[in-house]
């Protein structure tokens, strides 16, 4: 039987990031895709592409989380939580489920702005999501607010930011440096409480990379609802975002997103990981 996976997420009205990303991400890893909108997030073409976040009445989640719940779940993972209230409400929701393939992908901005969506949202993170991860997949600087630390830009600091942010409860930990850091490859660093290994592909020289994050972290949950180990989830993960990206295309003069069925497709980039 198909195994079923829920994303708790935002919508993205351009199809690239958000839950969009991952129930493309989910149908192509072959597993049912569900879905509780969290928040719309919108896009202006005529200011420049400027974003309109709408979260949902509160009761409207609820009633969301209940259905998808009813017809029990084998791995879910959350994206754009815009308020505390959505973050608390969520965080219950999959305490009360007994869930375990959990997967918390601690959005905290759209690409391109810098400000945490809300304050308050990190510190609600750490309360009511963090505990029940068992994976999260920060990128650089979601590590950075997590941790408490400050953006990472050293392998050592992302280390360090890992051991941080295992230490607040998630069992497993990615950190997405990608491109970002000044290593000759595109990095993420994957702490499992014990080891670190540091996972890597040939950077590509591309924007067209828009819903990266969402993909590989709704690729890491499909997997682990089909029965992967932790680390071979996030390895594939990794393979599937790689060739998204490499296979981005332009949506519009504003956008562009990874293609997310490109690895079945066209083939997926080496990955490489080591432990260090
Ligand atoms: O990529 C982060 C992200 C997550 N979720 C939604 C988004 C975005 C960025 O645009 O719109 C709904």
């Amino acid at each position: 039987m198909l195994k079923k996976t829920l994303t708790i997420a935002g919508s993205d009205a351009s199809g690239g990031a958000g839950l969009e990303a991952d129930l493309k991400a989910f149908e192509e890893h072959n597993t049912y895709g569900m879905a509780a909108v969290t928040v719309i997030a919108t896009m202006d073409p005529d200011n420049n592409w400027n974003h309109g976040v709408y979260t949902l009445p509160i009761d409207v989640l609820k009633a969301q989380l209940k259905t998808a719940f009813s017809t029990g779940i084998d791995a879910l993972k959350t994206g754009m939580l815009s308020t505390e209230e959505v973050i608390q409400t969520s965080g219950e929701a999959i305490a009360a489920s007994g869930v375990k393939n959990v997967v918390i992908d601690p959005v905290m901005v759209c690409k391109g702005e810098d400000e945490v969506l809300n304050p308050g949202t990190v510190g609600a993170m750490i309360e009511f999501l963090l505990p029940h991860a068992l994976v999260t997949t920060p990128n650089l600087f979601e590590a950075g607010q997590l941790a408490g630390t400050g953006t990472p830009k050293t392998i050592d600091e992302l280390k360090t930011a890992a051991e941080k942010i295992h230490s607040l409860g998630a069992k497993n930990v990615v950190i997405k440096g990608g491109r970002a850091l000044s290593t000759d490859k595109a990095v993420d660093l994957f702490f499992d409480g014990d080891k670190f290994y540091l996972l890597e592909t040939d950077k590509v020289d591309t924007t067209y990379n828009h819903g990266a994050g969402c993909t590989f972290a709704a690729s890491v949950t499909a997997n682990l609802a089909n029965g992967m180990s932790v680390k071979d989830a996030v390895f594939e993960a990794k393979e599937f975002v790689a060739a998204g990206i490499k296979h981005g295309w332009k949506l519009n003069q504003f956008v562009g997103p990874v293609y997310h069925g490109a690895k079945p497709r066209l083939g997926a980039p080496e990955v490489t990981i080591r432990e260090i």
